[in-house]
Parts: structure tokens; C-alpha cells; sequence
């Protein structure tokens, strides 16, 4: 007790008086191993916390991509955070809007502190070097070991493998990998489908510019913009549930300033509903065909900005089309069915996408016929079986609209945590070297993600979704190189990130592929299924126990710092220093990898934030002499905007924005500039108009070596798409797996993160979504347990029987915890992974909307509801 009194005296005196850094982290160091004594279950945080007053203290919220890193703030007693509120620094106003953290965040304090986390350094009971018996994985015991011991078991099979296999025969890794001669690189990502390589040739916008500079031509246009526009089309997109710091506050006020909503989804989603919106059915991974459909209505009526089509992009007709290709190719010879014999009518594309044929024209007319729209889709078509096709489909008939480059107006992709424009703030980085990995020189890197150069062949590597069959088959595709041979052993998931047995399609083929391993070294916070199926898992800390969180937030607007909020709980220690650990004993220099103390990562970064003055950069944060000598770093001083004290008290800095400022105006040039000027300004494509034809799309494309592509937006039915579901597609004879699944990403979680949490699990529960009239077929209800059936694999769930979801489609949420019964396979955690089967397509992605399945009515024991099993809380003793 008297120890943690010490610990809270320590942190209150830092956080209120700003001199004292360096007494702070010295105290935090010494204290480190403390909280392992305390029993974290929550009553008894909350007694300790009764004892003293405690300070509010801004924390960071670090999950993946879920619209914000918003800002959060804790009451911190005794070393605890016992309370969380939102932001509340400043005033709120709608065109300043305070990015108040969402539910998630605000249960973010038992996340942390949760009974299940994990504490001390575990290995599996049955485990030897070389495996031992590898069919216990996910069920065997876990044992107590020390760090020394994690540590050496880790570097030993690291030596191992490397020695007899080559460091081809390990997955994934970092700068510690790269200095021990590399690794095989698991690239692309499993986020964006189709969508990056479209959005590259098709409009010459690259992964960076997308990612930081707004997107260009295709970027969505600045957030005040949305106020101008008369109709706001959203193309498979559910804010409120994906989106909840400020993008759906944004949309509402492009509501409150009169534009229409229309919201394309298969099911009436709640975003829809909020912003009063009209709803378009549509089938999941049939959106190139109603937009076919929509084109084919716009071309007969001739309703398409002809003036726009002709100067501004190459395809649309005969009379457009790139040096070299087939004059018949085009666009509009396609969609009439001038040569294949096939018009793609409205009635064609009912039959497909099963929207209403009448429904196809009036929203055909109404896109066409309305300025400014903007015309915007998210990532979620995109991950759906030949989604490029889906991803050509929206940028042509957006086009076909003229809707560039005009206020008000946009044809873009993907923004589904963000608007448009440029980021105001860029977080500084920590200054350690980044090691690039050897054994992947060849391989490309576009706007972060690792990507396998098709062309190239050098590379090692394997495609996120190919991995498993890479494990079990000995096999990788390898561009143009086809498949070659392969021999993955060992995974080092340290730094690894993701849940990816969890998250990535095929999770039963994961568990096998996991089983087959040699070795598996995860590091986690909880027992997620990736350590649940390891040999040895590492306690890592969150960053509210690391040394300070530092981040530019999706808004683009804003920047977040949070101090170290508490010292590690129980044995958790950060990766850098479990490198340094493991470097040493690989016999590497570990400052070659991690020079600097966590102090000077911290000092780094904030020194490093530069902020757009509308420009130029200047650095953010002011620091003194005096500052640099009681950090106890090295560093210049320098001149910003605001001292390193007043950022940490506000829990970082927003630049101030009003409606027609200069960043408006800048975020919204690219467009303007083409629109203005397109020989001046071209796009960034090898034509330099907007490729409606696009030649590099399909050569790159097919070059991937997972199937082939056309140059042109088209329909080919997609593997599991609603063709599928049929035996006889033109008798319209169903078959085995007559659903089609598609997967949103869910409000109780960010992706598989927080799904531990119970308060999380009571407040949504992770329901099967379905129709009135499929339930009734099988004899459903709301609340009765249903067995979901795949191709690949079994879950059961409980089932929610509502009209808000078109009949033939059903509902999953993405990221929840698979637990799998051994004996039967079925999966009852609702693992929407279990469902859909790893069939990398395109670049290399996944289709998870792609998936067909059959529900019936779970004869057995019904499922308790989650909230209610126990946690997972691997060694009782702790
Ligand atoms: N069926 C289906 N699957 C999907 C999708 C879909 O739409 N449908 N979406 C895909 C998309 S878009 C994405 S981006 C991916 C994301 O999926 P992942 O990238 O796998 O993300 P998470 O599931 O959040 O995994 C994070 C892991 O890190 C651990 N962790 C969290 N915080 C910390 C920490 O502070 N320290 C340490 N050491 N560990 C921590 C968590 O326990 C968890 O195991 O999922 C993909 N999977
Ligand atoms: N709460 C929460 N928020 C998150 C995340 C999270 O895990 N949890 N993850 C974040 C990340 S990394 C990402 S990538 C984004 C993902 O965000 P999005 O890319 O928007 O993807 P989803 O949430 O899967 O789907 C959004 C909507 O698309 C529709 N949809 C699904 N399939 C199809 C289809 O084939 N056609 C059409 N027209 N519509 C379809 C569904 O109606 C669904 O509600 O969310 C981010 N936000
Ligand atoms: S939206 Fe994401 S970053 Fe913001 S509070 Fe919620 S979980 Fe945290
Ligand atoms: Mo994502």
C-alpha cells in the first residue's frame, strides 16, 4: 500500500507541476514491478481508488482505424484509471467539433485493466524446441516461465530455424529481423480489397496521396464541403457504427445544411437512418452490375456529361479509347451490348443485384441529373471477389456525372474515417533507424503497406491471405514467377500486430496451418486467439503503460498525446525492450536497432510534430533548454505554437477551422486543378486523364498470378457471389449455401480488440442478423440459436429476425473470438472468419462479403449469450 501511494504521489506531482519528467519516469522505473502484487479485478480497483482524490490525465486510445484516436481522458487514483470521460477542454462547436471518444474508448480502463490480461511470461505445457506435440495448440496448458527463460526459448528456436532453414523459413518481423538477416514479408493488407491499385491507375492516385495528402483527384473533398452538396450518395458505408469520432457529427451537419442521403447497402443501416436517408437494396458483391445497370439507363437517355467524358477521360466510347487498343473495348459498346450481344439493361442488373429494375432508373436519374454530388463508397464492396470491378464501376458512372472538381461535388473512395485534404498535423517520428528487410529489396512499398511487386522476382514474401495455404501447401504465388516453393516455420508475431488468425479469412485452414508450425512466439495484452494458439506468448503493455502516445488523428485536423498514464502492469514489458533483450542474445548490436532510451522516443516524436500553416510546416510544440535538461535527452530547442506542458494537459492541439479557410481551400485544388487545366495539370495515370479504359490496372492486376482482369469496368459473376448460392443460376435452382453472408465492422469492437470486454459483450451482443422471410422458411426467430454453415466452416450464433436486411442476405459482425469445439468444428464464438475461406483474388486480398451460407434452426443446447461465459484467464493462479 505505502508503495502504491508513492506511485500516485509521483505521477500527480508530474502531471501538475511541469518540471519534473525525469523524477517522474525515475520514479515510474523503480516502481515498475510493483502493480504485479495487486489483484486487478475491478472491485478492487475501485476500493483503491476510493482511497485518494485522484487527476484526470488525457489517455491514449490506440486501436485500428476506427475513426478516430480520440481523445479520452482518465481519473487516475492510486496508479489507477478509475474513471474515463470525453473530452472536455475546450468549447464545442460544430465547425470545431471536440473529438470526444465513442463507447469503446470510454471502456477502454476495463480493456486495460480487465481480469484477463495477461501477466507474466507463459509457455505452452507440451511445447519442445521443433514443436513437441503441435496438434495441443489452442488447447494444451499454459505455464509460468520467467522473462530470462521466454527469452532464450525465443532466441534458441530463432537460431534453429535460421540455421537449418534459412531466414526464408521465418514469418514476418521487424528491424530486429532485417539485422538477422530477414524474413519472409506477409504483404498487401486485408483492409482495402481491390480498391489501392484501382484508385493507383485508374486516377494516379497513390497510396500516400490517399493516405496523407487527401487523395487527389479522386480525394473526397474537405469536410465543409459536404455542406454544399445537394446529394450525398454513400456506397456500401455505415458511419455510426465504423466512423464514430467525427466523420458521422460531420455528415449530420451536411444534413442539417439540406443534402439528401442516399445510402447503398444490403441493409437498412442505422447511419442510414440518422442522417434521414433514402436506401438502395442491394445483394452483397453484385455492385458492378447495378452500377452497369445505372449506366446503361444514363447512356439510352443520354444523361451522361458527354463534355466531361470526352476532355477528361479515356474509354467511355469508341472515339476515346488509348493508343493501341481495340476501338469495340470501350465502355459504352460494353454496357449496350453492341458486340457481346448482351445489353446490360436495368432488368439484367435486377437479376444480379436484385435492386428493383424502376429503382435502378429513378436513382440513375437522380445522380444524373443532380449538382453537386458527391459520390463517395467505402472499403466494404471492396472486399468482395473481383471487386475491382466494382471499384472501376464507381469511379466510371461517378464520372460519367462530371461531378469533379466543382464545389460541392466529388467522385471518391474510401474515406470512411476521414475527409478530404491534407493532414494539418504530422506526428514526429522516435529517430530510430528503419532497417528495410533484405530478403524483400524487390518487393514495393506503397503508402505503407508492403506490397509484392509482381514484376519483380526477387522477393520473399507471401500475399496476408494467401499465407495459409502458403503454411500448409509449401507453395507462394509469386507474380510472374507463378507459384514457387516455399517452407514456412516459424511465425514471430511480436510485432507481428493483428489478430490474423482471428482476422484473416480461413480460420479453420489458420488452425491447421498454426498446428503444422515449428514454433509460434506472440506477444498480446489478453489471450487473444493468436496467443491462444502459440507456444510461447509474451505480456506486452498497452500504450497507457508505455513511455508516451503520440498520434496525428484521422480528422486531419487534430493531434493526441498522452503521457505514460500508469506503470506496467505485472511483468509487461514494450517490444523495443523485448528486442533488446532477444538482440542480445542473437549476438546483434541492439543499439543498432533501438538506440535511444523510451525517454528520447517520446522527446523525438513531440519535437518532430510539424503542423501546416496553410504554407508550409512549422514545428508544433516549443522546447526550452530547461526542457532538454530535465528530460535528460538529447535535442535543440525550438520555437512552436505551444509548450510540451499545455499539449500534455490538453491532450494535444486542433488547428482551428472555419467554413472557407485555407485549408479548404487547398484540400480541395487537386480536382479543381484537372477540371481547370487537365494538360497542365494531369493525372498521375499513364495517359494522364481519368482511365475509364485502363490498360495498367488489368496488366498489373492479372500479373498478381490470382486471377485475371479486364481493362474496363465489367461483370464477371464473383466466387461466392449471388450466382453461387444457386445449382442452377439459369433455372434459378437453389443450392447448398443459399445466403450470402457479408461481415460489417462492428460496434462492440475494433476488429477483434475489446471483444474480451464483458461490458462491451452485454451492450452488443454479436447476433446473426437475418430476414423475415429466410427465418420463417426455416422456422427462426429472433433469439433462437442458429447453426451457420460455409463452404469452410460451422458457427453458431443467435439470431436477430428483422426486415432492416434484404431477404437472401445475412449479417455477421466482423472480429469476434473464434472458439471452436474439437469435437464437432463448430465454432461458437461467431468468428465470421470461420465462415468465409481464404481465396486471395485481385492484388492479393481477401473477399470477405464474398460468402455463401446456409442457416438452420441449432437443435442442441442454446447458446448463452457471451457476456455471460467465462473469461479467458489463462494462469489461474495469477
Ligand atoms: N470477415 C472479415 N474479416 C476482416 C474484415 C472484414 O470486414 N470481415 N476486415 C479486415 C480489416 S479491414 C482489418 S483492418 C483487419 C484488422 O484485423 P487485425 O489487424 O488483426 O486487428 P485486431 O483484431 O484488432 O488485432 C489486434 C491484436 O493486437 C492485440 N493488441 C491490442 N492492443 C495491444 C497492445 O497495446 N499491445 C499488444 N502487445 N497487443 C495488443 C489484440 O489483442 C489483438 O490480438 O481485419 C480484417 N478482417
Ligand atoms: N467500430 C468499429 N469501427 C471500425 C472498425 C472496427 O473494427 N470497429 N474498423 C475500422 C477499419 S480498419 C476499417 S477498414 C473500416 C471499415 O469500414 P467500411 O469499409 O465502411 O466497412 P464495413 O463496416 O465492413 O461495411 C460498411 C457497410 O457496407 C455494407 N456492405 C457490405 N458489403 C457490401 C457490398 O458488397 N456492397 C455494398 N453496396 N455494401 C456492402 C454494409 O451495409 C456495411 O454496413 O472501419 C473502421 N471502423
Ligand atoms: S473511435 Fe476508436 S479511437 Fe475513438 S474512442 Fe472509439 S475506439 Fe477509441
Ligand atoms: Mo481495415
Amino acid at each position: 500500500m505505502t508503495e502504491r501511494n508513492f506511485l500516485t504521489k509521483t505521477l500527480t506531482d508530474t502531471v501538475l507541476s511541469r518540471r519534473s519528467f525525469l523524477k517522474w519516469s525515475a520514479a515510474l522505473g523503480g516502481t515498475a514491478a510493483m502493480a504485479g502484487g495487486l489483484n486487478l479485478g475491478l472491485k478492487t480497483v475501485e476500493k483503491a481508488a476510493a482511497e485518494s482524490e485522484g487527476i484526470w490525465i488525457s489517455l491514449p486510445c490506440w486501436h485500428l482505424g476506427c475513426g478516430g484516436y480520440c481523445v479520452n481522458f482518465g481519473l487516475l487514483k492510486d496508479g489507477i484509471v478509475v474513471k474515463q470521460k470525453a473530452d472536455d477542454t475546450r468549447p464545442d462547436s460544430p465547425d470545431n467539433p471536440l473529438r470526444k471518444g465513442c463507447l469503446r474508448g470510454r471502456a477502454q480502463r476495463t480493456h486495460v485493466f480487465g481480469a484477463d490480461r495477461l501477466k507474466y511470461p507463459m509457455k505452452r505445457k507440451h511445447w519442445e524446441p521443433g514443436g513437441g506435440d503441435k496438434e495441443l495448440r489452442g488447447r494444451d496448458e499454459w505455464v509460468r516461465i520467467s522473462w530470462e527463460e521466454a527469452l532464450d526459448l525465443v532466441a534458441s528456436e530463432l537460431k534453429r530455424i535460421k540455421v537449418t532453414y534459412g531466414n526464408q523459413a521465418i514469418l514476418n518481423g521487424s528491424g530486429l529481423m532485417s539485422a538477422y538477416g530477414g524474413y519472409r514479408e506477409r504483404w498487401g493488407n486485408n483492409s482495402e480489397g481491390n480498391m489501392p491499385l484501382a484508385r493507383e491507375k485508374m486516377a494516379g492516385t497513390d497510396n500516400m496521396t490517399h493516405a496523407f495528402m487527401g487523395g487527389g483527384i479522386i480525394g473526397p473533398p474537405d469536410r465543409f464541403s459536404y455542406r454544399d452538396s445537394k446529394l450525398i450518395v454513400l456506397w456500401g458505408e455505415n458511419p455510426a457504427w465504423s466512423a464514430q469520432g467525427t466523420p458521422m457529427y460531420n455528415y449530420q451537419q451536411a444534413h442539417k445544411a439540406g443534402a439528401k442521403f442516399i445510402f447503398v447497402t444490403p441493409e437498412l443501416n442505422p447511419s442510414a437512418v440518422a442522417l434521414d436517408a433514402e436506401w438502395i437494396p442491394v445483394r452483397p458483391s453484385t455492385d458492378a452490375a447495378l452500377l452497369l445497370g445505372m449506366a446503361y439507363y444514363m447512356i439510352v437517355n443520354n444523361l451522361q456529361d458527354q463534355e466531361f467524358l470526352d476532355k477528361y477521360t479515356i474509354g467511355f466510347d469508341a472515339e476515346h479509347m488509348p493508343a493501341g487498343a481495340n476501338p469495340k473495348d470501350n465502355f459504352k459498346d460494353y454496357v449496350l451490348g453492341t458486340y457481346d450481344g448482351v445489353p446490360k439493361t436495368p432488368e439484367w442488373a435486377s437479376e444480379i443485384c436484385g435492386t428493383d429494375s424502376e429503382m435502378i432508373r429513378q436513382f440513375a436519374l437522380e445522380i444524373a441529373t443532380t449538382k453537386p454530388m458527391i459520390f463517395q463508397s467505402s472499403l466494404a464492396p471492396s472486399r468482395t471477389h473481383r471487386s475491382e470491378q466494382f471499384a472501376m464501376a464507381h469511379f466510371t458512372v461517378g464520372w460519367m456525372t462530371g461531378n469533379v472538381g466543382l464545389p460541392g461535388a466529388a467522385v471518391c473512395a474510401s474515406s470512411f474515417k476521414s475527409f478530404g485534404g491534407m493532414h494539418l498535423i504530422f506526428g514526429g517520428g522516435t529517430g530510430e533507424p528503419s532497417l528495410p528487410n533484405p530478403l524483400f529489396k524487390g518487393g514495393g512499398l506503397w503508402g505503407g503497406y508492403a506490397f509484392g511487386n509482381p514484376f519483380d522476382t526477387e522477393f520473399v514474401g507471401v500475399a496476408y491471405e494467401e499465407v495459409w495455404d502458403a503454411i500448409l501447401n509449401n507453395e507462394v504465388t509469386a507474380g510472374v514467377r507463378g507459384k514457387i516453393p516455399c517452407d514456412i516455420r516459424l511465425w514471430y508475431g511480436i510485432t507481428a500486430g493483428g489478430n490474423h488468425i482471428n482476422q484473416t479469412s480461413g480460420t479453420v485452414k489458420a488452425v491447421k496451418a498454426f498446428r503444422k508450425l515449428d514454433f509460434i512466439v506472440e506477444c498480446d495484452i489478453v489471450l487473444s486467439n493468436k496467443s491462444k494458439y502459440a507456444d510461447i506468448v509474451l505480456p506486452g503493455t498497452t500504450p497507457w503503460e508505455e513511455f508516451g502516445f503520440v498520434k496525428q488523428l484521422a480528422d486531419k485536423d487534430s493531434f493526441l498525446i498522452s503521457p505514460q498514464v500508469i506503470s506496467p502492469l505485472f511483468e509487461a514489458k514494450d517490444v523495443p525492450w523485448i528486442e533488446t533483450e532477444l538482440a542480445k542474445r542473437l549476438d546483434l548490436d541492439p543499439n543498432a536497432i533501438h538506440p535511444f532510451s523510451p525517454q528520447q522516443r517520446f522527446f523525438n516524436k513531440i519535437a518532430g510534430t510539424i503542423v501546416f500553416t496553410g504554407a508550409g510546416m512549422e514545428p508544433l510544440v516549443t522546447i526550452t533548454e530547461d526542457d532538454i535538461k530535465e528530460w535528460g535527452v538529447d535535442g535543440n530547442s525550438q520555437q512552436g505554437r505551444i509548450s510540451i506542458q499545455d499539449l500534455l494537459d490538453q491532450g494535444g492541439y486542433t488547428v482551428q477551422r472555419s467554413p472557407g479557410d485555407i485549408y479548404s481551400i487547398i484540400a480541395n485544388l487537386p480536382p479543381q486543378m484537372y477540371r481547370a487545366d487537365p494538360v497542365a495539370n494531369p493525372a498521375k495515370t499513364e495517359s494522364g486523364k481519368l482511365e475509364i479504359y485502363c490498360k495498367e490496372l488489368a496488366r498489373y492486376l492479372t500479373a498478381f498470378g490470382f486471377d485475371t482482369s479486364l481493362p474496363l469496368a465489367g461483370y464477371r459473376p464473383p466466387v461466392e457471389g449471388i450466382e453461387d448460392t444457386y445449382k442452377d443460376w439459369g433455372n434459378k435452382i437453389k443450392g447448398d449455401y443459399p445466403l450470402q453472408l457479408f461481415t460489417p465492422h462492428y460496434i462492440r469492437r475494433a476488429h477483434s480488440s475489446f471483444n474480451n470486454v464483458p461490458y462491451l459483450r452485454r451492450a452488443f451482443p454479436q447476433e446473426f442478423m437475418m430476414n423475415v422471410i429466410d427465418a420463417k422458411e426455416r422456422g427462426i426467430k429472433t433469439g433462437d440459436t442458429v447453426l451457420v454453415t460455409s463452404r469452410h466452416g460451422k458457427v453458431l450464433r443467435r439470431a436477430d429476425v428483422s426486415e432492416f436486411i434484404i431477404p437472401g442476405a445475412v449479417l455477421l459482425g466482423e472480429g469476434s473470438w473464434f472458439e471452436f469445439d474439437e469435437e464437432t468444428g463448430i465454432d461458437k464464438g461467431g468468428c465470421t472468419n470461420t465462415l468465409s475461406g481464404a481465396r486471395p483474388c485481385g492484388q492479393g486480398m481477401e473477399p470477405f462479403n464474398s460468402c455463401n451460407v446456409q442457416v438452420e434452426k441449432w437443435t442442441g443446447e442454446p447458446l448463452e449469450p457471451d457476456y455471460k461465459w467465462p473469461q479467458r484467464i489463462p494462469l489461474k493462479e495469477a
